[in-house]
């Protein structure tokens, strides 16, 4: 909701001022006497300067992209920037009048957006480098108002600008209805979750050392259910009342983050936690990748996390180098690929934990993040050992008959990623997530540690049962996808359109058919499958057909191509976009780079690849004469048949007209 009303609301106030200022101005100008000439022209002018002034940032998404979670503070400086603009702006105007040309005016125009949008990129950026987004006005709860709870209470309000202290939580009955520093004590810990949800709080602090692992855990499932941050104060405990809480089930409270891998999930993972108080370390055996990464700079595309990974390089909390460093939570965000045959890669993973092997202490988390074959955590426990006898690697338990254990051990869990390429850093945050521990208290422990940034539920299982519900959820959508492709082929054998068949059958409401394509690609959907297919050849009967009723449309695209392209001469065939699904930049596994080889392979014409996401052809096309890159309006000049091969948003907006006359293949249905 808030961020729907943030952009709208940002646009209304834009609007308000610039429509104010002028009087403003008008009114410094003349000290108080406006002339009707004057207010008549403003009237008459005023449509269009806010239509001048709000549509730029409108047109460049800023209101939304940038100002997604403004907060009070960032609303204050937008005013401030904006009045200033809007007063400087008409300042020249009155002041230089009549004289001043046109383009003059321009130009000041101009600098005045440039200005505003400048600050507001400024604000931006500084409030990602003081990390103050997470804790905006966060609505404190503390539980315990005996010594520990008051001292605690007394230091948020000295010290702590953005939480707000809404009430305390205690167990005896004799304080409840009672105040410390005027904020109210308002119950006993079994009516936790309802205060939590009813007074809309973000974050409870526990600090009370007579809690017993119980009403721990009682604390922490309300704190999961109401998506609510739970933090163990142990600085404000006695000693005993410390080491209690660290023996119990939940007494993990992770500063320091390792992030082995650097790459789609791994670096925005990374530069989350280090905007979230973490103090992060990445790791990547790419040299050139970790450099840039230590100057601030992206090495792939992934909208908004350039300013994050600004904010968490400049703030010191996050370093990249190609070894790991002791943490106190290790993620693993490496690949798994696989190999000829379809059996799952792991070299990667065994090699991740024995770089960090040296480097684990008692005590530590340990995450697998990568998508994994079923038992793949259990064996990383076992490569553990194996570099570390001297650790207590945790072994499969039946997970519902757990039981306690006090020695220090290692902690090991998978907590697949499920974010969408394009939309990760949101999605990072916001989707619910899975853990599996190897055994329970991995995955509590787990627990505590992403409930510091995760709002989306946290569900707790067994790590085989997680490694097989991540690979469920992409086999699911690869059988989705092939049942939508198959019904492309039978459209296309009978002469029906295929989106108009899918749009009328989604209107029932139990039948949500996806879009056929070129194929399936990307480092997911098209390989986890093969996963279960690994597994289970037997039974995996379906997902395996799939994976082959996908694979197969890069040919059935080609052929089509192949034989349209015998009625012309000297085809030149137009091939729109590469990249393995729209908005993005990323061709691994791309249906659409499949084609473009394969259509060269088999001499097709001259072929011109437009993809507006990336500054060169990849190595695996570069090198063949006959594809050429190429400007989208020279592309559609010249080319005899145009195939759009990525959903861009940039390809809706071709003007139809220019296809007229040539031969379209919309594997998207873009144009349809
Ligand atoms: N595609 C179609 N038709 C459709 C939808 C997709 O042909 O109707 C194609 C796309 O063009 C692309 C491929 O499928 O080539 C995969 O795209 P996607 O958007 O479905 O998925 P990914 O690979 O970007 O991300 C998936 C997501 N999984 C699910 O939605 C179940 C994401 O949440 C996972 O985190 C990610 O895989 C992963 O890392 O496993």
């Amino acid at each position: 909701m808030r961020r729907q009303l943030v952009p709208i609301m940002l646009m209304i106030l834009d609007a308000s001022i610039v429509a104010i200022t002028p009087f403003i101005a008008l009114f410094i100008r003349y000290e108080g006497t406006v002339s009707t000439s004057n207010l008549d022209m403003i009237l008459r002018n005023l449509p269009l300067i806010i239509l001048l002034w709000v549509a730029p940032f409108h047109l460049f998404k800023l209101y939304h992209r940038l100002w997604r979670y403004a907060s009070v503070n960032e609303l204050i400086a937008i005013m401030v920037a904006v009045t200033l603009g809007s007063v400087l702006f008409y300042a020249s105007f009155f002041l230089l009048g009549d004289s001043m040309p046109r383009s003059v005016y321009l130009l000041i125009w101009f600098l005045n957006i440039a200005f505003v949008g400048g600050s507001r990129m400024f604000v931006r950026v500084l409030k990602h480098a003081q990390n103050v987004n997470r804790n905006t006005h966060s609505r404190v709860l503390i539980v315990g108002a005996d010594d520990a709870g008051a001292v605690l209470a007394r230091s948020l309000m000295e010290k702590s600008t953005d939480k707000k202290l809404i009430g305390f939580i205690d167990d005896d009955a004799e304080k409840h209805g009672r105040r410390l520093f005027g904020v109210p004590v308002l119950g006993g810990i079994d009516q936790l979750k309802n205060w939590l949800e009813q007074l809309k709080i973000n974050e409870v602090l526990v600090a009370s050392s007579s809690l017993d692992t119980v009403m721990l855990d009682s604390i922490s499932e309300s704190c999961v259910q109401a998506n609510c941050q739970l933090k163990l104060t142990g600085g404000f405990m006695s000693p005993e009342g410390a080491a209690t809480l660290k023996q119990s089930r939940i007494g993990f409270s992770p500063q320091r983050v390792c992030v082995v891998g650097l790459g789609y999930i791994g670096l925005p993972t990374a530069s989350l936690l280090a905007t979230r108080d973490f103090v992060v370390h990445g790791v990547d055996i790419s040299q050139h990748c970790v450099d840039v990464i230590n100057a601030g700079e992206v090495p792939f595309y992934e909208p908004e996390l350039d300013l994050m990974l600004k904010a968490a390089t400049s703030s010191g909390r996050l370093t990249a180098s190609t070894k790991p460093v002791p943490a106190d939570v290790f993620i693993l965000c490496v690949p798994t690929p696989f190999k000829e045959n379809h059996k799952p890669n792991l070299e990667f993973i065994q090699a991740a934990i024995e770089s960090i092997a040296p480097y684990v202490t008692a005590g530590n988390l340990i995450v697998l993040e990568s998508t994994s074959p079923i038992g793949t955590t259990e064996l990383a426990g076992k490569w553990l050992k194996q570099q570390r006898p001297d650790l207590t690697v945790p072994i499969r338990e039946i997970y519902e008959k757990v039981q306690l254990r006090e020695e220090p051990e290692v902690f090991l869990a998978h907590c697949p990623e499920r974010v969408l390429p394009g939309q990760i850093l949101r999605e990072l945050v916001e989707n619910d997530r899975i853990i599996g521990g190897v055994n329970r208290r991995s995955a509590e422990v787990a627990r505590i540690f992403y409930s510091q940034f995760v709002k989306g539920k946290i569900l707790l299982t067994d790590s085989r049962t997680a490694e097989m519900s991540k690979l469920t959820e992409n086999a699911f959508r690869d059988v989705n996808i092939a049942f939508a492709n198959e019904l492309s082929l039978i459209c296309d054998k009978h002469d029906i359109n295929v989106w108009e068949l899918i749009d009328l059958a989604n209107h029932h409401p139990r039948v949500s058919i996806l879009q056929p394509g070129p194929g399936v690609g990307g480092h997911c959907i098209a390989v986890d499958p093969w996963f279960i297919v690994d597994s289970a050849p037997a039974e995996a009967r379906l997902i395996r057909t799939a994976r082959e009723v996908n694979d197969a449309r890069p040919d059935y695209v080609v052929n089509q191509v192949f034989d349209k392209a015998a009625c012309f001469k000297q085809p030149v065939i137009a091939c729109l976009g590469l990249s393995f699904k729209a908005g993005i930049d990323d061709l691994r596994e791309s249906p659409a780079v499949k084609i473009v080889k394969k259509l060269a392979q088999r001499a097709v014409g001259r072929i011109l690849v437009v993809e507006p996401y990336t500054s060169e052809l990849p190595e695996e096309l570069s090198g063949i004469s006959a594809v050429e890159e190429s400007a989208l309006s020279e592309a559609l000049n010249l080319a005899n048949i145009v195939v759009l091969l990525v959903n861009h948003p940039v390809f809706s907006y071709i003007d139809k007209d220019l296809l007229k006359g040539k031969v379209v293949f919309d594997t998207r249905g873009l144009w349809r």
